[in-house]
Formats: C-alpha cells, sequence, structure tokens
C-alpha cells in the first residue's frame, strides 16, 4: 500500500473541510431562515473521509453515483460551490436549473451521474454505467455510493449478482453510519440487518469484500484503490463496507404550521436516548482528528491549518451569497427537462 504524499494529504483535509464548511452552511440557512430551503436536505457530517479517501483514485473519465445523502461527492470531484449552494436553493443559476434541489444533484461533466430521493436506486444505475464503461475499454470505473439500509433492498443483491458475473468495473462503497432514518443496522437490534459485518455479503456473489474505519481517510484511500486496480484490470466489483458517524440527524425536519423548521440533534439522543454513543461520535469525528493527525506528524502546521479553514469558510460563504441572489426558475421552466 502505498501512503499518498504530503500535499496529497494536505488536498484531503482541504475536501473535508470543504465538505464540512459547505453542509454547515446549509444547515444554518435551513434553521436560521426558515423557507429559504425548501424540501429535505440530508447531511454528511461524519462521512466526510470516506467520501474523500474513496474519490481520491477518481480519474478523468470515471463516474461516481450517490444517494439524497450527496453534497460531499461532487465537492470532492471539483464541482463548483456557488451552482452546488444555488441548486439547493432552488435557484435557476443551480446545477439542474433549481430544478432538482439538494437530492438531485448531478455533474455530469465532472462525472457524477447523479443522485435520487429512492433509497437503493443508484445501484443498479452504477452497473449500468460500469456497463457502458467496459463496452468503452478505457479502463474507466465506477464508484457506487450507498448507505447500510440500501443493502436490505433487492437492488442491491440483483446488482452485486449481475456486476460479478460479468466482471463490471465498480466499486459499491456502503457508507455504514448504524442508521436507517431510526432503525439501527446492529445485529441485536430487532430491525437489524442479518449478517455481520456487512461486507460478508460480498462472499455470496464472489467479489472480494472488506471492512474499513470510515473515518480514516488514508485507510479507506488504501482499501478503496485496492478495489479500483482490481476493477480497472478488468477482474470485477468489490464492496467496500466504510464504517462512519451520523453527526446529525437523519436530515431536516419539515415542522407543521407555526413551528419554526429546524435541524434536531441526533436521533440518537432525541429518539433513543444514546447520549454516550453521539458523545463517543463526536470524539471521532473525522474532520478535527485528520487536522489533529496532520499537524501533529509536521504535515502541515497549525496556522497552515487556519489559513485553509479561513480559505475554505470564504468560499462557502461566497457560494451562500450567490445562491440567495440568483432568482427562482421561471415556472414555465418546470417541464423543460421531463422527457416521458
Ligand atoms: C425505496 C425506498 N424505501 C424507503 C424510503 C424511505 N427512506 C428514506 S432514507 C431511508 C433510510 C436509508 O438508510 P441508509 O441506506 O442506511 O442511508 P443513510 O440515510 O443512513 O445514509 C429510508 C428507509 C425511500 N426513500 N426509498
Ligand atoms: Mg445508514
Amino acid at each position: 500500500m502505498s501512503v499518498p504524499n504530503a500535499q496529497r494529504q494536505i488536498d484531503m483535509l482541504t475536501k473535508m473541510l470543504r465538505i464540512r464548511e459547505f453542509e454547515e452552511r446549509v444547515k444554518r440557512t435551513f434553521t436560521d431562515h426558515p423557507g429559504v430551503i425548501r424540501g429535505h436536505t440530508h447531511l454528511a457530517d461524519g462521512a466526510e473521509a470516506s467520501i474523500v479517501g474513496s474519490l481520491s483514485h477518481f480519474k478523468k473519465g470515471d463516474a461516481a453515483l450517490a444517494t439524497y445523502r450527496c453534497h460531499g461527492y461532487p465537492i470532492a470531484l471539483g464541482t463548483d460551490t456557488k451552482a452546488m449552494m444555488a441548486e439547493i436553493l432552488g435557484r435557476v443559476d443551480g446545477l439542474c436549473k433549481g430544478l432538482g434541489g439538494s437530492m438531485h444533484l448531478t455533474d455530469v461533466k465532472k462525472g457524477f451521474l447523479g443522485t435520487s430521493g429512492i433509497v437503493g436506486a443508484g445501484i443498479p444505475h452504477a452497473a449500468g454505467a460500469a456497463w457502458a464503461a467496459q463496452i468503452r475499454k478505457k479502463r474507466e470505473v465506477v464508484f457506487c455510493f450507498f448507505g447500510d439500509g440500501a443493502s436490505k433492498q433487492g437492488a442491491f443483491a440483483e446488482t452485486l449478482n449481475i456486476a460479478s458475473l460479468w466482471k463490471l468495473p465498480v466499486i459499491f462503497v456502503m457508507e455504514n453510519n448504524g442508521y436507517n432514518v431510526v432503525t439501527t443496522s446492529a445485529q441485536e437490534d430487532a430491525n437489524a440487518a442479518a449478517g455481520q459485518p456487512l461486507s460478508i455479503k460480498a462472499k455470496s456473489f464472489a467479489m472480494p469484500g472488506v471492512t474499513v474505519d470510515g473515518t480514516d481517510p488514508l485507510a479507506v484511500a488504501a482499501a478503496v484503490g485496492k478495489a479500483v486496480r482490481r476493477a480497472r484490470r478488468g477482474d470485477g466489483p468489490t464492496l467496500v463496507e466504510s464504517k462512519v458517524y451520523r453527526l446529525s440527524a437523519h436530515g431536516n425536519i419539515i415542522a407543521p404550521p407555526g413551528v419554526p423548521l429546524h435541524y434536531p440533534e441526533h436521533e440518537a439522543i432525541t429518539v433513543f436516548g444514546k447520549r454516550e454513543e453521539y458523545e463517543a461520535a463526536l470524539r471521532g469525528d473525522p474532520v478535527p482528528r485528520f487536522r489533529g493527525i496532520l499537524v501533529q506528524n509536521g504535515t502541515l502546521t497549525a496556522a497552515a491549518a487556519d489559513a485553509i479553514t479561513q480559505k475554505v469558510v470564504a468560499e462557502m460563504e461566497a457560494a451562500v451569497k450567490f445562491a440567495v441572489a440568483s432568482p427562482y426558475p421561471k415556472l414555465e421552466s418546470a417541464l423543460d427537462h421531463v422527457y416521458a
């Protein structure tokens, strides 16, 4: 395993910070300015290391697909954060002209093929994109991100089966944050996911399966790197279970009329009362932890890390300003991109 050099590690930290600060502003806009963001948003706080470590292997021509918890991936791929924020606010300068919103971010030029609110929907789409890549014979691969809950869907089993049989170049990255809204994936839970660790499901489809600490970007990069090399060689898919945290609620809550909209704390507190679990997750927060490691081992100074953070904050403040100033799309444009 080759460890990314110092500059690449700093780039990884920068991307993790960009994801965190972008989403922090989504959260604040939602809570402090009710009505400015319509519909749901789902944050990836706690999964930044998994996103950035996985996509550190992304090359031009590759593709990625994800779920509704989708702000981090395009940021890691270099999508313009102004267009992303405008999309989330439903404005005409958004990535999808304001018609998609938070759950439907798409940037085909950057290889981010799309997202969906339907749990598991991206998994077969990824196989289709990988089949196209196989036909093109350019050693391109597809990164397919989904949750632990999605692994309970039929589409997961069907896709892993065909992907293995056809040796499709897919890296299935299951981001296991332990929750499916409020249901858990722990074995002792009545609504559990059978078979632990969840990566053992790979065995029945005759592909490698590995579980990795998804809060460590270097560990994720090492595991996904191996899977990417296998896929580029033409040897087929791998299932990587990346264990992450969900540091805020499943999504925002649309409150009844008259009640302020809010982002509740983690449901583990509000629903299950597992405050200890939440506090442990906060102690393992991948963003400050990776920053701390890089400063401690001398990869960058604390002052340099602060300077990166300030630059990132300025970028994200500018993204909000841009989005707020952008107009809403015209009503007549609502059906412009509907093909059925
Ligand atoms: C097909 C389908 N079934 C149910 C839902 C309702 N739903 C939305 S998110 C979710 C939980 C998904 O959990 P997981 O796959 O672990 O993703 P996470 O939200 O934890 O990232 C469910 C059941 C849905 N959107 N689509
Ligand atoms: Mg989950």
